[in-house]
């Protein structure tokens, strides 16, 4: 386990709070002579959800990592049933998960995205906007971002920063792809403001209420024609499953991290695709190691929604992998075709930014 700052180009600031380094977890595993590199998406601060970077590497060291390498794992399916017993810190869980299903595709000589089941070449990208200061600085990123290519911009929102500044980007672009993002800084008593975001003919309506809801997002959404779509909210198939019964959401945002790893993102995926729910990749503003298992995720057929995977330039001078993730002029990011996360992991940079490690051996 290996935690890495980088430092970010510029603050980003949500509902929740505002930071301008990213301390990055890294799990990194060896087997057969390979090794496999995963990401552990928690924060610093038990913000976004209860785990954080303290929790995930007690969880791991003490749990997660004794049960992996108690005997032989023989798939993603003994893996999960291993960390099944263990209730919740799912990002802790899918850190580890992530590193061996790298090393599994790695032993397999196959990319990652062949591994779960991705065929996608190329995978559609939005950029999320944090609050800004002023109005005039958030316009400028919109702008700058669509010359980009970006397929689509969501904007972070609370209330103050919402209507105003949501009428305003729609004002100056009526046709983009424009959705917003409350990281549940709002309550049922706020339906006249959530109701008056329905007027943006927005692609989405992000995780409003609670972070652990799902009857207030099913009554709000009976009253809006703007999809909503969760995203603290469904952190197992369980929940997405009793999202989709009660009407809760229309669109679902996977991360790999929230929800345990790819043994939970797979099935909510096929849940998704059979009913007809869209759902999109999104991003807890990884490193590359984070951003490549994206990457691959996103590349499965029900993924029909830009996601929030940019470019790693948009929040880092410089990656942890080489090369970059790139986002083309057409708003794609390309899917890589080598073994594992197909790109190199420089290992040279990592040591330089690295904050603590440890290792935890196998008992013999
Ligand atoms: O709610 O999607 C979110 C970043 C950190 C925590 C939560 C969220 C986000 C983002 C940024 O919106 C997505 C990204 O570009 O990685
Ligand atoms: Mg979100």
């Amino acid at each position: 386990m290996r935690s890495v700052r980088l430092p970010l180009k510029e603050a980003f600031e949500t509902s929740f709070g505002s930071i301008d380094s990213r301390l990055i977890f890294l799990v990194w595993v060896e087997g057969n002579g390979l090794s496999g590199w995963g990401e552990v998406v928690a924060a610093e601060e038990p913000r976004y959800s209860y785990e954080t970077i303290g929790t995930a590497s007690h969880v791991i060291r003490d749990y997660l990592a004794p049960a992996f390498m108690a005997k032989p794992v023989t798939g993603l399916t003994d893996l999960a049933a291993r960390f099944a017993v263990f209730k919740g810190h799912n990002m802790a869980k899918a850190g580890l998960e992530l590193a061996y299903v790298d090393l599994l595709a790695r032993i397999q000589h196959k990319p990652l995205s062949d591994l779960v089941g991705g065929s996608r070449k190329r995978v559609p990208v939005g950029v999320s906007l944090g609050i800004q200061s002023t109005l005039a600085a958030l316009l400028e990123r919109v702008d700058r971002y669509l010359s980009l290519g970006y397929q689509r911009i969501k904007l972070k929102i609370m209330p103050d920063w919402d209507l105003e500044v949501v009428a305003e980007v729609r004002r100056r672009y009526p046709e983009i792809l424009l959705s917003v993002d409350a990281n549940s800084a709002y309550t049922l008593k706020d339906m006249d403001r959530l109701r008056a975001l329905d007027d943006f003919n927005l692609l989405m309506i992000e995780q409003p209420l609670d972070h652990d809801d799902l009857l207030d997002h099913a009554k709000l959404q009976s009253e809006l024609k703007t999809p909503i779509c969760l995203d603290e909210s469904i952190n197992t198939l369980r929940r997405a499953q009793h999202a989709l019964a009660l009407g809760s959401c229309r669109i679902i945002n996977i991360k790999v991290g929230r929800v345990g790893g790819y043994s939970q993102a797979l099935p909510i995926h096929d849940l998704c695709f059979e009913r007809g729910i869209p759902v999109w990749c999104g991003g807890m503003l990884e490193s590359g190691i984070g951003r490549a298992h994206n990457l691959a995720l996103a590349s499965l057929p029900g993924f029909t929604l830009p996601g929030d995977i940019s470019a790693s330039s948009r929040y880092f001078d410089r990656d942890l992998i080489v090369p970059a993730v790139e986002v083309a002029a057409d708003g794609t990011a390309e899917v890589p075709l080598g073994d594992g996360l197909g790109f190199e992991v420089d290992v040279d940079y990592i040591e330089r930014y690295t904050e603590t490690t440890e290792r935890i051996d196998r008992k013999v």
